[in-house]
């Protein structure tokens, strides 16, 4: 058993370091960052790409909260960084049949939280 306990380790780190809420939305580990698509940004309900947390919610974020965590068909018609595309259509899901544990039936086309075209890329994104 002990020859095998490394390997328990990474599993259970892996797991555990994982953001919470992921695998409350469809693609929730494949949003493209706004000013590199292929860069994920990992906290999609936050403002910062990678810190997560309750503050610096962006405003998919807020809606989010305000579902319980939950990918609800309110949440799914909702546009909410208003840039005119639902959020089940920005993460892969524009007839809001996807459920936890389930394959989203697109890729994610945009953020749901962030207006891309708006979004300031040469003041905060470097690299
Ligand atoms: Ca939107």
């Amino acid at each position: 058993m002990l020859k095998h306990l490394p390997i328990v380790l990474c599993i259970v780190f892996v797991v555990v370091a994982k953001p919470p809420y992921q695998n409350q939305i469809p693609n929730g580990d494949k949003v493209p960052h706004p000013c590199n698509p292929e860069l994920i940004w990992n906290a999609v309900g936050h403002n910062d790409a990678n810190i997560g947390g309750s503050q610096n919610l962006n405003p998919f974020g807020k809606d989010f909260q305000e579902a319980s965590h939950t990918w609800t068909q309110d949440l799914c018609h909702k546009d909410s960084d208003n840039d005119g595309f639902t959020n089940g259509q920005e993460l892969g899901d524009p007839q809001c049949t996807w459920r936890v544990g389930t394959v989203p039936v697109w890729t994610p086309t945009g953020h749901p939280g962030i207006y891309e075209s708006i979004y300031p890329c040469s003041r905060v994104y470097i690299g």
